[in-house]
Parts: structure tokens; C-alpha cells; sequence
């Protein structure tokens, strides 16, 4: 927690017990950049196994490096710090980093955007990328029972040219793809911009998602859902300007893929108890929660759920973040059904002891 977040918000005490709960809560996980699970130990350790001369060289150093005004001094050090990913090795051992901190919070699912243009910019094939990270998922099922897949994120701010090539790259891997998303960089960069590129990816048969209204306006919100078909709205923030596209989000049954700890860190909003979630959730529109970039915010999925019991959210709402993620998820419905389940038995053995 950074200086500013002691400040700014009142911690209700929460009982080690309704902690211990939050944690095992079974879960999905449907807003997650593999790249921004990279810990900083992780990212000195690579740096040294593949030669890769960084600006900082020691741990302390590095941290440092980890306080934001917005959106672009975080991408400006997560960007930089994907130039120690060299191998498909790499991928797989950051997927399993992440998958092992996941299963410890609950995630039963995760649905994960990589962003490749970043890669291939770094002189990797984008067979390299996709090879490790789906061997990280292969082996982080078989260790933890955790199941997902990835989804193709197009950064928004690269020429438009680079997204394109992304995508007939992925042409020959829609197979082993999700979905498409759209993250980085999002005022000036109207979703409008992708309509062809996400035309494209939804005849592969990849479901589509976007970034929308985490620092752009509510407009993007409805470009996304117009020109994109966007299925879910990556943290939607700004949606709530709009009363209009706000009750659209509820009457299409839209759910919004919510970030507290992000959008706090990101100074999205300047206190936690500012995020419209529970605003949405009274307009019957379904809200989950996520961890975005975990290394950098201060705390995996877990840290998320939780902060939100610190202001006040009761058990029975986090519950229902929790049901959201695993009915909007892409998984089949008998996985679905699977996980719905494991969640009632927990919900039962919980009952008695929070
Ligand atoms: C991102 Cl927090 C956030 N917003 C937009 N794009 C991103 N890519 C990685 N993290
Ligand atoms: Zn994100």
C-alpha cells in the first residue's frame, strides 16, 4: 500500500477468517496481463539468465520505479521491463509464477491477454510467445486444476499496421486462442480505430473483448460495443457518466471486468471507495473483480476481493463478483456448471465461520 491509499482509505477491520475465506472463495480470473505478473525478482533473475542490460540493477532500485500518476508511467516501466522475455521458457515459467499465486487466491479459470505486438518488436517470433505461455497453462492445469486460455490483446497506441499483422499471424493460431482484447494506452485511441481487426477475429471464432472507459470516456464504452461486439468491457470505469450506455451494459447483460487496486494505483480514482462498482451493481449491471497487473499494484486477486471487505463490501456482494466471474467467463458450460458447484460447497462450508 502506498502513502497516499493509508490515507485516503478507512480500513474496516476484517477477520482473519473472512480473509482466510476471500482466498479460498473459488473464482475466476477474467482481467489478467500475463506481462504484468512479471515480480521484479522474476524480471532481474531473466534479465540475467538472457543478457539483457536493464536500467536498474538492484531489487530496491527497481522497486522504486513502482509509483504512477496514470495509465502512461505504468506502461512506460511495464513495457521496458518485457525486453527480459527472450524465450519460450520464459512465458512458460512466467505462467506457472502466475498460475501458482492464483490457485493460492482461488482462481478456478483465468482468461489471460498477452500482449505479442511488444514481443515482436523485441525480435521474438510470436510462435515463441504462444508456445510458452500455452505450456504454462498445460502444466499449471495438470499442477492446480486451474483452466483458461489466452487472449490476443492488441495494443492500442502501436501503428495500426502492427495490429493487422497480429492478426494474420494469429490467423494460423486462432485454434489455441480465446479471444481478442484491446489494452495500452486508451485516449486517442477509439476503438473505432479496430473495427476491421476485431471484424477479422471474430470470424476466427475468438471472443471479443475491449479496454474501455479506464481513462476514455463513456463513448468509447459504446464504440466498443457497437463496432467491436465487444462481449465484456475490460474495467469501464467511465460507463457510469452515462446513464444511457449504463443501462445498456445491464439490458445486454454486459459484464464489466473491474480493477480496484489498479485503478487506484493508476489514479483512476483517488480513493477506493470512488470506484462506481457498487453504482453499477445497483443498475443491474454485473461487475467482477480483477488484478489487471498484479506485480505492479500491490496485490493479486485475493488483495482485490479484499480490499473491497475493508470498505465495506459484505460477503454475500463479493459472492456474487465471484459467481459473475465464472458465468461471463468463456468456459464451456459444463465447466461452468463444475465450477458453480465447487463454489455452492464452499459457500456452505463457509457459512458458519465468517
Ligand atoms: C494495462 Cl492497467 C492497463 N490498462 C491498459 N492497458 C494495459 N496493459 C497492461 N495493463
Ligand atoms: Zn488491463
Amino acid at each position: 500500500m502506498n502513502k497516499s491509499d493509508a490515507a485516503t482509505t478507512p480500513v474496516a477491520n476484517i477477520s482473519a477468517a473472512t480473509r482466510q475465506a476471500l482466498l479460498a472463495m473459488p473464482k475466476a480470473e477474467l482481467h489478467l496481463h500475463i506481462e504484468g505478473t512479471l515480480e521484479p525478482e522474476l524480471a532481474l533473475e531473466l534479465a540475467r539468465r538472457n543478457d539483457v542490460q536493464l536500467p536498474w540493477d538492484s531489487l530496491d532500485d527497481l522497486r522504486s520505479q513502482y509509483s504512477f500518476e496514470n495509465l502512461q508511467s505504468f506502461l512506460d516501466l511495464y513495457y521496458q521491463l518485457m525486453a527480459v522475455l527472450r524465450t519460450a521458457d520464459d512465458f512458460c515459467d512466467l505462467m506457472l509464477a502466475y498460475l501458482a499465486r492464483a490457485s493460492a487466491d482461488g482462481v478456478r479459470h483465468a482468461e489471460i491477454f498477452f500482449d505479442p505486438q511488444v514481443h515482436l518488436d523485441n525480435g521474438l517470433d510470436f510462435d515463441t510467445v504462444v508456445d510458452g505461455l500455452l505450456e504454462g497453462l498445460r502444466l499449471g492445469g495438470e499442477r492446480y486444476g486451474i483452466s483458461g486460455g489466452l487472449i490476443l490483446s492488441i495494443v492500442r497506441d502501436k501503428p495500426i499496421e502492427s495490429a493487422q499483422h497480429v492478426i494474420d499471424l494469429a490467423e494460423r493460431r486462432a485454434h489455441d486462442l480465446l479471444g481478442i482484447g484491446l489494452d495500452s494506452a486508451e485516449v486517442g485511441y477509439p476503438p473505432s480505430l479496430f473495427e476491421e481487426c476485431f471484424s477479422r477475429a471474430r470470424a476466427m471464432g475468438l471472443h471479443c473483448v475491449a479496454h474501455a472507459g479506464e481513462e476514455g470516456p463513456a463513448d468509447y464504452v459504446e464504440q466498443a460495443l457497437d463496432l467491436l461486439h465487444a462481449e465484456r468491457i475490460d474495467h469501464g470505469v467511465h460507463a457510469i457518466d452515462s446513464d444511457e450506455i449504463t443501462a445498456r451494459l445491464a439490458y445486454d447483460r454486459i459484464a464489466l471486468t473491474m480493477c480496484p487496486l489498479s485503478n487506484r494505483r493508476l489514479q483512476v480514482i483517488s480513493d477506493l471507495r470512488d470506484l462506481p462498482i457498487r453504482r453499477f451493481l445497483d443498475r443491474g449491471v454485473a461487475a467482477t473483480v480483477n488484478s489487471d497487473d498484479p506485480a505492479y499494484f500491490g496485490g493479486y486477486i485475493g488483495a482485490n476481493y479484499q480490499a473491497l471487505a475493508e470498505i465495506g463490501f459484505s460477503l454475500d456482494e463479493l459472492c456474487g463478483f465471484a459467481k459473475n466471474s465464472i458465468s461471463y467467463s468463456f468456459a464451456d458450460e459444463e465447466r461452468k456448471h463444475q465450477l458453480l458447484s465447487e463454489f455452492a460447497e464452499w459457500k456452505q462450508n463457509t457459512a458458519e465461520n465468517v
